[in-house]
């Protein structure tokens, strides 16, 4: 008799816990949607690994990765169906293009959840947007750059010159990371100026290539891609003509342990793994938009690296550490702008 009491007090326990728990207790399905191929963007990779991370401790947990390539003229179409069909509580995302298309369908699809990373769009009640404070990224990858420049490091020449190869223009890459970088170059030097070249999409590393020896020909003695798995092609062109690289996003510099000497990375990994672990337990604030920057931990600049190390003076490596503690503290602010 005490026994089946007991067994009932146990079954009304775990019933009355399982009323507590958070609506998606019963393991969450996530939708991971790549704006592109994730072989040659580690940002693409780092968002997939945020949220296998995330599944990974949660018993029955689920993950789909859906790549839409990189002909984004169907993105819109791809992004519906994937919705559509897929049957997620959160479909997470990364890419500054993507809020608004996600906007478009969000009235459609008003119970889906959206998580969208590097993008910002406040307002859209089911949709939350977290970008980095690239200006600030630009700012120490530039002030790095032209302090490379003007040093006496072989390979730097007098002209004032360094050089970038984007994939193409976008709010993000025209309102901040551009004007960081090129306030970071003229933190070092005036008269710098800056040499950006449109690749035109995230792929062609041989065209990449080009653009980057016709830089280096043209005095430029640093250069920033930005242009996905095309970089390959300005690794190449800088190797050659004996030039520096600084990256963005992620830790590249066993691509090229000699020329790059600079990498200000991304923590979307972690900032992935993160906001899944808010959404599932309801601490999401949807309809919000938020930017995070080296404050926060989210943009760093990989500085352990022997590359980093051993391949800039000291000099220059005092002076950018001590721009880095300046914007942790706040007394070096960049605002970021309305997109
Ligand atoms: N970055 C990549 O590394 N690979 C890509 O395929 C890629 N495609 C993009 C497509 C669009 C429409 C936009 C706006 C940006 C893209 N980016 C891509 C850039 C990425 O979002 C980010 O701005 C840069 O990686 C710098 O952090």
């Amino acid at each position: 008799m005490a026994r089946r009491l007991s067994i009932t007090l146990a079954l009304a326990a775990l019933a009355s816990m399982a009323i507590a728990l958070p609506a998606f207790a019963a393991a969450p399905k996530i939708g991971v949607f790549i704006p592109g191929v994730t072989q040659g963007s580690p940002t693409y990779a780092d968002l997939a690994a945020g949220a296998q991370r995330f599944a990974a401790e949660i018993p029955g947990a689920s993950v789909k990765v859906f790549e839409a390539g990189f002909n984004q003229a169907e993105w819109q179409e791809k992004l519906t169906s994937f919705v559509a069909t897929g049957g997620f509580d959160f479909v997470l995302t990364s890419n500054p293009s993507l809020p608004d298309l996600i906007a478009a369908i969000a009235p459609t699809f008003p119970k889906q959840k959206f998580i969208c990373l590097d993008g910002m769009k406040p307002g859209i009640p089911n949709l939350y947007t977290v970008l980095y404070n690239q200006t600030e990224q630009g700012y120490i990858t530039g002030y790095l750059a032209g302090l490379v420049s003007t040093s006496s490091l072989p390979g730097a020449n007098a002209a004032k010159k360094v050089g970038m190869v984007i994939g193409q223009h976008y709010p993000v890459m025209d309102k901040l990371i551009i004007p960081g970088f090129e306030q970071g170059l003229k933190a070092a030097d005036p008269a710098f100026q800056l040499d950006v070249r449109v690749l035109g999409n995230w792929y062609d590393a041989t065209k990449a290539g080009e653009l980057a020896k016709s830089m280096i020909d043209g005095g430029a003695d640093v250069i920033l891609p930005i242009c996905g798995s095309a970089s390959q092609g300005v690794i190449k062109a800088a190797q050659d003509g004996g030039k520096y690289l600084v990256f963005f996003d992620s830790d590249e510099y066993s691509r090229a342990p000699d020329s790059i000497l600079g990498c200000t990375a991304l923590r979307q990994e972690q900032l992935a793994y993160t906001k899944l672990k808010e959404a599932y337990s309801g601490k999401l604030a949807f309809g919000k938009a938020e930017v995070v920057g080296m404050k926060e931990g989210y943009i760093e600049l990989l500085s352990s690296s022997p590359s980093y190390q051993n391949g800039v003076p000291q000099a220059v490596k005092a002076k950018v550490a001590e721009a880095i503690a300046k914007i942790k503290a706040g007394s070096l602010a960049f605002k970021v702008p309305q997109l």
